[in-house]
């Protein structure tokens, strides 16, 4: 067909598929009783809680981001990982012996390297609310668990003989409390309480009044002194309310809410990360304030500010089914498509829900576990691991147009610098900043005693490249110079004084260098050269935006000579180290060295095609079968390789093997990083942006043979819905934030086309092949439009 580009003057509507809320909404037809399984989990990124749903005992095991046991104020010290003397010259030592294409194996560089860790501590759970009710034992009928997410309500509701029960639960970001609400149509009969784990003292107070009940929960931590304080307000509606132990009694014929503040004492500060509060009182505010509110507004100031950020994005594959949640997944892959495809579109909002859930402005970013915990003892602390999973957590955060939920990695990441800067000293003797596998809520920087995932100075550049992919998706310029330069400027300055020049060929290195969890370490791993040529790349470009030219030249310099670990060996791989070690059979879950596939850039199917074949040749033997976040993050590869039935089939991988009942992922144990990496896979199947064109459909997948997705984030601040059908995309509408020339590759502009635009905001524009060029303005909003609706696969 002749390339036709026909401007449509006008605007067209965007047809939006109706879709039940099905998609919206996890429901199970029983109560929960496995915590990781299936209980349900809210939040507001500082608070949340695990809904189980009970019918006659009701348990809320409520989190709260900042209680952790170990760091400053532990008993027998805590050192942040930095040991008092410096270490650089061991370390220069091991560095060297690697230079000539030695390998030593973790074990023995532990020896050396490695620090046993002192006081890490772990993420605590905050306690339970208990909620009894005094049932008549008829049986129960028409149960329903859910969790809406567009409202951000979990609800639990029944019959038991003639009476009808609802409950409602949340937890406000704007009033800051768990919200729960008892509705019965007959007098109900409740007990109150709220229970702490052993590991802290506790002063439980209960004192009720004529028409209210509080209990109050106040202690320390023993670990460290840490102090907690929970209030839980019983507020019914009319009814009768006593004190009995440490429980409260109501009867009556009304509904009862039920508030709860926690807070701790914690601040995001080195080196004492304590703030000068009381948390009872601060507690007790959180009350106060959110007591002037009935139970309506807080219910809907909650909704509304939850549904700001949910409702901006809507994906549609077509997909409706109605079937309880668990069974729906646990029918995955068996043969029903549509069904398949209704547990894919609700993953995906599910995905965002807990983004929303877990990370919002003002606490610490979301954890291994986001922000749910019930342990004393978490899996791997359900601290913050660098090396692939606190990243990947934030991959959705700027292309599921959640920007907002990125302010507290970033408050997080800022806050490493300090500590960050001593290990960049103590370990190498360099300027800069740098941390390595793990870090907790009291700055910990240090390598640990771990032989297979001690090193990874590559974390602090990794993260950096947060703070650059925020610039790039919002343009934000002020973001860039006041929060992203700092950071990525510390990073650079350390990898510019450490990388060293490899006696083999002259190119700078990084040794001693240790492909993430695998592997002998050597120098000049793939993964380490790949996110250290990033890092330059991008803070030359940020260096010369932010004026900083002699910067620039420097980083210039460095990148002529740095070793970018971008090497095919002889089965056809990408290599994993700069020695060619790659064995075939090997399908470990860390495949670190596509890193310049994703989330880097620096392989791309069109640009660098022998390397993305090598890329592919390594995926391959890799093999699908893995843990959950691996999966997750091969969905991405495969879509970065624009192959559609690929990156679904990790998908359905993921769904299948990797993913509870409750559609948290599984590593197992239950990790969240999973299910963000494969939010953000999805959005990668439909839209990319990171190679400087905003490429539609670029890994569509057969199975998702109809559908649409509104309001999507390309990088320069471009909000992008598509809908499509077998033949591709049908229609695309582009809204603009920033005046630019912007370039978008899509099948539509290859065949016969509209481009349509405001008649105020007139581009000119210019088309080769499927390549459309054109000058968008600020607050524009441009869409191109197949010819012709019929398609005939
Ligand atoms: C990395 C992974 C592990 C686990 C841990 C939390 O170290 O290799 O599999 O996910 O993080």
């Amino acid at each position: 067909m002749k390339n036709k580009c026909v401007p449509i003057l006008g605007l067209l509507a965007f047809a939006v598929l109706a879709q039940g809320a099905e998609d919206k909404v996890l429901w199970y037809d029983k109560p929960a009783t496995d915590w990781e399984k299936e209980a349900l989990p809210i939040g507001n990124g500082r608070i949340g809680a695990m809904v189980f749903g009970g019918v006659a005992s009701e348990r809320l095991q409520v989190s709260e981001k900042s209680l952790w046991t170990g760091g400053p104020g532990s008993e027998g010290g805590y050192d942040y990982g930095l040991p008092a003397e410096s270490q650089a010259t061991t370390v220069a030592a091991v560095g060297k012996q690697l230079l000539d294409g030695a390998t030593l194996e973790p074990e023995a560089v532990a020896k050396k390297l490695g620090r046993k860790m002192q006081n890490y501590g772990d993420y605590q759970g905050f306690g339970d609310l208990l909620i009894d009710l005094e049932t008549s034992g008829e049986p129960v009928r028409d149960y329903r668990r859910d969790l809406d997410l567009d409202t951000g309500v979990a609800r639990v509701m029944f019959k038991q003989g003639m009476v009808g029960y609802r409950r409602n639960y949340f937890v406000s970001f704007p009033d800051q409390v768990l919200v729960a609400r008892w509705i019965s149509t007959a007098a109900q009969k409740l007990r109150v309480r709220y229970t702490v784990p052993d590991n802290r003292s506790a002063q439980t107070r209960v004192e009720a009044g004529a028409s209210a009940a509080r209990i109050t929960v106040a202690g320390a931590l023993k670990s460290n002194g840490l102090k907690y304080a929970v209030e839980v307000m019983i507020l019914p509606d009319c009814g009768r309310i006593a004190v009995e132990g440490d429980a409260v009694l109501y009867e009556g014929d009304c509904a009862v809410t039920v508030l709860v503040a926690a807070r701790t004492n914690y601040l995001l500060h080195y080196p004492d990360y304590r703030a000068n509060v009381d948390p009872a009182q601060a507690a007790a505010r959180d009350i106060t304030i959110a007591l002037k509110r009935s139970f309506p507004v807080l219910a809907q100031r909650h909704s509304a500010d939850h549904g700001a950020l949910f409702s901006r994005v809507h994906l549609d594959l077509g997909a409706a089914f109605k079937l309880p949640t668990d069974r729906l997944r646990s029918a995955y892959g068996t043969g029903n498509a549509a069904a398949d495809r209704a547990l894919e579109q609700l993953y995906f909002n599910y995905g965002r829900y807990l983004l929303i859930a877990s990370s919002r402005a003002g606490s610490l970013p979301a954890n291994l576990q986001g922000v749910w915990n019930d342990k004393a003892t978490p899996p791997w602390n359900a601290d913050y691991h660098v090396n692939i999973n606190l990243q990947m957590n934030y991959w959705p955060a700027e292309s599921a147009n959640l920007a907002e939920t990125a302010a507290p990695l970033f408050d997080f990441v800022d806050g490493l610098v300090k500590p960050g800067k001593l290990a960049a000293q103590r370990f190498f003797g360099a300027p800069g900043w740098t941390l390595f596998l793990n870090t907790n809520a009291w700055g910990y920087v240090g390598p640990i005693d771990w032989p297979t995932a001690l090193w990874q100075p590559e974390a602090a550049a990794w993260l950096a490249q947060h703070y650059h992919e925020h610039y790039l998706f919002s343009g934000d310029e002020k973001f860039l110079r006041s929060r992203a330069w700092p950071v990525m400027k510390g990073a650079a300055e350390f990898w510019l004084a450490t990388l060293v020049s490899d006696p083999r060929d002259g190119k700078f290195v990084v040794s001693p260098s240790y492909s993430p969890e695998h592997g002998p370490f050597t120098a000049g791993a793939a993964m380490s050269q790949q996110i250290v040529a990033d890092l330059f790349m991008r803070s030359a470009e940020a260096a010369r935006l932010v004026g900083d030219k002699a910067f620039a030249a420097r980083l210039d310099e460095a990148l002529a000579k740095l070793d970018r670990g971008l090497r095919v060996g002889k089965w056809g791989q990408l290599q994993e180290w700069k020695q060619d070690l790659d064995d075939p059979k090997d399908d470990h879950r860390h495949v670190s060295h596509l890193f310049a596939l994703h989330p880097g850039n620096a392989i791309d199917p069109e640009k660098t095609p022998e390397l993305a074949a090598a890329a592919q040749k390594t995926l391959e033997a890799r093999g699908d079968a893995s843990t959950g976040w691996s999966r997750a993050w091969k969905v991405n590869f495969w879509a970065r390789l624009h192959d559609g039935d690929r990156a679904h089939k990790l998908l359905a991988g993921l769904l299948r093997d990797s993913t509870l009942p409750n559609l948290w992922d599984t590593h197992p144990p239950f990790q969240i990083d999973g299910n963000f990496g494969a939010t953000a896979g999805m959005i990668e199947m439909l839209l990319q942006s990171q190679n400087g064109e905003i490429v539609i459909l670029p890994a569509r997948p057969v199975t998702w043979e109809k559908g649409s997705i509104k309001g999507i984030r390309a990088r320069g601040d471009v909000t992008v819905d598509i809908e499509w059908d077998m033949c591709g995309e049908k229609y695309v509408e582009l809204h603009t934030g920033r005046d630019a020339t912007l370039k978008v590759r899509s099948g539509i502009v290859g065949g016969e086309h509209g481009f349509g635009y405001d008649k105020k905001f007139k581009p000119t524009f210019k088309q080769e092949e499927d390549l459309l060029t054109f000058t968008a303005r600020r607050g524009g909003m441009y869409f191109l439009k197949r010819a012709g609706t019929h398609c005939d696969q």
